[in-house]
């Protein structure tokens, strides 16, 4: 791509970072794109696969993980829904109750009833999950839809449909429960990380080690999240918070990769590092795992309670809202310890 374009187009615009979409016309279409030289499919799950990473949650890694429920405690790993909260480009939420009250009295007990009526990307805002569907690679000439690829060579051409995708919803998303692994950049940069901010494998290293997690103890099929601290700025300075984060770049997604995790997830809208550190790329990680490796990622994540309780090991257990044909998930995961 010529000069990546990134935040060369006239239109839109998402954020200061300047990722906007590159025009036809600030695209090379002979080159590939960058990082994705090669064909990614079929996926280690088979060709048809759609499930992706949520394929680890089997029966056996059910009943290893209950083991490490101990004290019964459950925690809220997500935010309120609401149209203060931070929200990524030009999405939307917005939610109404229609009639005051919508309906009633009925009978002759008269009963009232109140319906919400609610506008937004359902699986794309707040405290939101992306599935397989969410995220491709343009690997063909400018507009061509039918080299759009995603999770398992899944094409634009072949499967994007207006009134939902026909491939690779997250209804195919399996029900998830699985050892999560907190990592806290807080305490090892003794700061909130800043926007731009890559977390190395270092990085990972030493907090594992200030919080006594054996890094063998993060098994195949677990999942792993990052706490920047960027999430305090949550309500209380939207713009910054839009305006890029600190995040995991290629280097530990790669390990993400190697150590055949299940799932990612920060308390930052995209856990990866925006801008990338390598101004020619436009969420790398997104692709990598996601598209490349049918790893589900897990965002705008709230750590403070199992950190108040110096708990860095829990039980992950999240069901999507199963939309036929969506990109992703609203809901709160919990974590159990
Ligand atoms: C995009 O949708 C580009 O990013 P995210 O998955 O972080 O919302």
């Amino acid at each position: 791509m010529k000069g990546a374009g990134l935040g060369a187009v006239a239109g839109a615009s998402y954020g200061k970072f300047g990722l906007a979409p590159i025009t036809p016309a600030a695209a090379d279409p002979i080159a590939p794109p960058k990082l994705s030289p090669e064909k990614w499919w079929p996926s280690k799950w088979g060709p048809d696969d759609q499930a992706g990473s949520s394929n680890h949650i089997t029966p056996a890694k059910v009943l290893e993980t209950a083991k490490w429920i101990k004290v019964g405690k459950i925690y809220k790993l997500g935010h309120d829904y609401e149209a203060s909260m931070p929200l990524f480009g030009k999405r939307v939420f917005t939610l109404r109750i229609p009639g005051g009250p919508t309906g009633g009295p009925f009978g002759e007990n008269r009963l009232v009833y109140h319906d919400e009526f609610v506008t937004t990307e359902i699986g794309q805002v707040g405290t939101q999950f992306d599935f397989l569907g969410h995220i491709g690679i343009a690997m063909g000439t400018p507009g061509d839809r039918a080299e759009m690829r995603f999770y398992n060579g899944h094409t634009v051409a072949d499967f994007s449909d207006a009134y939902g995708l026909k491939k690779l919803g997250v209804e195919h998303c399996k029900p998830l429960f699985t050892r999560g692994h907190l990592v806290d950049m807080v305490p090892v940069k003794g700061r909130m990380m800043e926007a731009g901010e890559e977390i190395s494998l270092a990085d990972v290293r030493a907090a594992l080690s200030k919080q006594n997690t054996k890094e063998e103890d993060i098994r195949p099929g677990d999942a792993i999240f990052f706490n920047t601290g960027w999430g305090t700025l949550w309500k209380k300075n939207n713009d910054k918070f839009n305006s890029g984060e600190p995040g995991i770049g290629l280097e530990v997604a790669n390990w993400v990769i190697e150590k055949d995790l299940c799932l990612t997830g920060a308390d930052t809208w995209a856990v990866e590092v925006v801008p990338n550190p390598d101004k020619t790329l436009a969420f790398p990680v997104h692709m990598t795992l996601q598209t490349k490796h049918g790893i589900v990622n897990h965002e705008n994540l709230l750590f403070d309670d199992l950190i108040a309780d110096k708990k860095y090991q829990f039980v992950y257990s999240f069901t999507p809202v199963p939309i036929v044909g969506g990109t992703g998930s609203p809901g709160v995961p919990i974590g159990i310890t």
